[in-house]
């Protein structure tokens, strides 16, 4: 049956991925027939912004310029495109291909099942992570799900993921009184808003694989790190 998601924006950031953004919207193209796409870009310096011009398919791809902005950050993008986000429900993804497109599909169906949050769960990474990445992964979980905790805010069962859906209003109004509370150069959107929405959320989950990454780099970096950790301790 023909998937028709007009009611759904995909939010995708991105930062210098010329090799996987063509692939990653063929793969959309193929999931789904019609859809909305915003690619929220940094400026990213090589070809990222030519392809996404110039694809050619059945959804409906915005190319969200960034470049000339004063902020710039992986949160601040997603934010950005929320804000100018058109449609009920949204989800985010990542641009280099390791949230598998094919999920979209069931973040859509249970979003639409009367849910405020469906959260991506990585129930297996592929390749090899380095015992260092995993420890710090391990670490920056729990101190994370403790920071909810001890705040008695909502939590999902990944909150470092970056793949995940939810309704556009609830974070338009949340974002009209609260973005200077969210870690706007760091990594972690769905962390903070965990940590800033004050009442209950319907949520449910995804299972997803989280593949290697194949194209490209990964943009992590100490300073991402550091700002995650400290937003742990911000006040929201
Ligand atoms: N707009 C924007 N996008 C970014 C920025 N940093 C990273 N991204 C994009 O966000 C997505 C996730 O970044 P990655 O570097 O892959 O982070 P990750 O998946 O947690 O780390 P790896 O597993 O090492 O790849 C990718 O699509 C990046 O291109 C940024 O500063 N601005
Ligand atoms: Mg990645």
């Amino acid at each position: 049956m023909e998937k028709i998601y007009t009611d759904l924006t995909i939010i995708i950031p991105t930062l210098n991925e010329e090799e996987s953004i063509p692939i990653i919207l063929q793969k959309i193209d193929e999931c789904v027939s019609k859809t909305n796409i915003i690619i929220a870009d940094d400026g990213s310096t090589d070809k990222t912004k030519e392809l996404v011009e110039s694809f050619d398919g059945g959804i409906n791809v915005l190319f969200l310029d960034r470049k000339k902005k004063k902020i710039h950050g992986l949160t601040i993008s997603v934010l950005d495109a929320i804000k100018n986000c058109r449609t009920p429900m949204f989800l985010v993804m990542d641009g280099d291909l390791q949230h598998p497109p094919d999920k979209i599909v069931n973040f859509y169906d249970v979003l639409k099942k009367d849910f405020d949050l469906v959260g991506g769960r990585r129930i297996k990474v592929l390749g090899k992570w380095p015992l260092q990445r995993r420890l710090m992964s391990i670490i920056a979980s729990l101190a994370g799900r403790t920071s909810l905790f001890i705040r008695r805010r909502n939590r999902v069962k990944d909150i470092l993921s970056g793949f995940f859906a939810s309704k556009t209003e609830l974070w338009q109004k949340l974002l009209e009184e609260k973005e200077d509370e969210f870690t706007l150069e760091g990594y972690k959107v769905l962390f903070d808003f965990l940590k800033i929405y004050p009442s209950k959320l319907k949520i449910n989950h995804v299972d997803y694989v989280f593949g290697i990454r194949d194209y490209g780099e990964s943009k992590i970096s100490g300073k991402v790190i550091w700002l995650y950790f400290k937003s742990l301790f911000k006040k929201a």
